[in-house]
């Protein structure tokens, strides 16, 4: 096979082996950020596709995010790095009820690849943990994942009860289940703040940046 698919295959089968020789290989040819974008995000889809279709079970997908994981983990020393000093501060998490956190692990890794301090709350972190970190931590942004489409109406919730507490720095917002429609109708309206939406990791660091500017 070549390279790309025997990446998307690492992911798809759940399988380490052969993993690390096939990043080193791409590193030869492609940036960190597009291995990870490209074949290795292309074969997390088809996990998703196969898994709705009820061709892999749970255990499996968790197999697949396993492998995932360790290729970021590998991956991420190869990033370009900046050494700035810190553009501010981002308070990050999974919203309540939801697991997933591949993709705002990237996020984590990006920002701070480019000057932020993040500290990341984990998952099925629920408003009043986000809440109580916000006082402590003093975040510049609150960046928000969810990958469920309850965790789009958990975010509604979420925005509610920070505004609620007096919360009123930008809400970065992303995840499978958002949209920027959703985000603009249903979010913004819940916040005091700003609500951006961003579709993938860099576009998070995007408008981090010019939040930061
Ligand atoms: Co789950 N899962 N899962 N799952 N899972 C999805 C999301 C699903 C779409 C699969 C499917 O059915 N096709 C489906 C959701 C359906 C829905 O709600 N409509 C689903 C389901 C149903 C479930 C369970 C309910 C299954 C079950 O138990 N019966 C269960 C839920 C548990 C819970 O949360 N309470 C569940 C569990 C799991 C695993 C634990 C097995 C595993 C997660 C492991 C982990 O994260 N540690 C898992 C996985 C791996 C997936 C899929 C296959 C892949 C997700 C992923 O990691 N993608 C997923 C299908 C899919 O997405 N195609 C699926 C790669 C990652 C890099 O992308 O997180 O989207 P993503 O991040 C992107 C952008 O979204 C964005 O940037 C990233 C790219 O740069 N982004 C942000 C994300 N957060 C951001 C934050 C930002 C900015 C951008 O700013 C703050």
């Amino acid at each position: 096979l070549p390279l790309e698919e025997r990446l998307v295959r690492h992911i798809v089968d759940g399988s380490k082996e052969g993993l690390y020789a096939d990043l080193d290989e791409a590193l030869q040819k492609y940036a960190p950020l597009d291995i990870i974008n490209g074949p290795l995000m292309d074969g997390m889809n088809e996990v998703g596709r196969l898994f709705n279709n009820n061709e892999l079970i749970v255990a499996e997908v968790l197999q697949s995010a396993e492998v995932m994981k360790a290729a970021v983990a590998y991956l991420e020393p190869h990033m370009e790095k900046q050494e700035t000093a810190t553009k501010g501060t981002v308070l990050l998490a999974t919203v309540k009820g939801d697991v997933h956190d591949i993709g705002k692990n990237l996020v984590e890794i990006i920002l701070s690849n480019n000057g932020f301090r993040v500290v990341n709350l984990g998952i099925k972190v629920p408003p009043e943990q986000l809440i109580q970190a916000y006082r402590e931590v003093k975040p510049d942004i609150i960046g928000l994942s969810g990958l469920l489409v309850k965790s789009a109406q958990q975010m509604v919730l979420t925005a509610g009860d920070l505004r609620h507490a007096g919360v009123d720095v930008p809400l970065l917002v992303g995840g499978a289940a958002l949209t920027r429609k959703f985000t603009y109708t249903k979010i913004q309206p819940a916040y005091e703040g700003t609500v951006i939406y961003a579709k993938d990791a860099m576009e998070g660091l995007e408008y981090a940046n010019r939040l930061a500017a």
